[in-house]
């Protein structure tokens, strides 16, 4: 797709395509693009259309605003008791709305640039981190903000977190709730890299576009292998590079990357 679409119907996303790239942005920023209901639908639509359109390469996630996203509106009223003084069924909110926005994400199969412009808090803190390669402005924050409303972390939070930061890191923030700064969640490889404010946007773009230009069929394969690597022991792991790399080798891009080797030019891939 060479021409920018942008697809209006959306209320609380924008979503643009150009030239293989899907840029999804949060846009809600009064309220610093927290989640309602209202937006998971439209980011379940979203995803869907992305996975599906046959041009889409690579997405960037992004928010509106001085925010990337709050996590859950906390007045959303199904965060809150009811006439009657029953709890919300906040499980529900995560089996129907959080986990498949996750999985979804993980499942994408094309790279997803996460550009963290501004504060990331519960949920949307990992919504980032569920994200492939998460740039962040240096002003951006990252908040595992559960534990002061009385929660555990959600959205993949507790699986994510150690396996960036390790256990002493992810333990102490997911107790404390305290606010780590982009520089620091790139030193400690919560994150690819922490970038000047006024450039955010024009790194991930550009990388967005990298990514989207490269073999894309072979790195939706690397993401599932990556994906699968938490889970499997060596052996298994092993068996499944064999079987991804069967698939990789059938590729269009994969003849053209070592044709362009043999002929010393830059190669030319599709995606295929
Ligand atoms: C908000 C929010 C917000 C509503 C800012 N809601 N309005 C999922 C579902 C199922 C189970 C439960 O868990 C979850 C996952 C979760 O995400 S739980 C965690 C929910 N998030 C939080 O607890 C974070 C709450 N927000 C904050 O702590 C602060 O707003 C942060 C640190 C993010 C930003 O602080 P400031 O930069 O000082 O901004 P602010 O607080 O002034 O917010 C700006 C506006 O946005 C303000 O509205 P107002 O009308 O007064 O201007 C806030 O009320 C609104 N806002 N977060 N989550």
């Amino acid at each position: 797709m060479s021409e920018m679409s942008t697809d209006k119907s959306y209320k609380t996303i924008l979503l643009e395509r150009a030239g293989g790239v899907a840029t999804l942005t949060l846009n809600r920023p009064d309220k610093l693009n927290s989640f309602t209901v209202e937006m998971h639908g439209e980011l379940r639509d979203a995803l869907k259309a992305i996975a599906g359109d046959g041009a889409t390469r690579c997405l960037l996630l992004t928010g509106a605003g001085r925010g990337f996203c709050a996590g859950q509106d906390l007045s959303d009223r199904v965060m809150n008791a009811d006439a009657g003084g029953r709890a919300p069924d906040l499980g529900d909110s995560l089996e129907n709305r959080y986990n498949p926005l996750v999985r979804a994400l993980r499942a994408l199969e094309m790279p997803v640039v996460c550009a963290v412009n501004g504060v990331a808090a519960g949920a949307g803190a990992n919504l980032a981190l569920a994200c492939d390669i998460v740039l962040a402005a240096k002003s951006a924050s990252f908040i595992q903000a559960f534990c002061k409303i009385g929660l555990v972390p959600d959205s993949g939070g507790t699986w994510t977190l150690p396996r960036l930061v390790g256990a002493a890191r992810a333990t102490a923030l997911a107790m404390l709730g305290d606010k780590v700064g982009a520089e620091q969640a790139a030193a400690w490889g919560m994150i690819w890299r922490a970038v000047d404010d006024d450039k955010l946007m024009e790194e991930a773009r550009g990388l967005a576009a990298q990514l989207a230009s490269q073999a894309t069929r072979g790195l939706a394969l690397v993401k599932r292998a990556l994906n699968a690597s938490a889970a499997n022991s060596l052996d298994q792991q092993l068996d499944l590079e064999r079987d991804l790399q069967t698939l990789a080798g059938r590729t269009r891009d994969y003849q053209e990357g070592v044709a362009a080797f043999l002929e010393k030019r830059a190669p030319k891939f599709e995606g295929r």
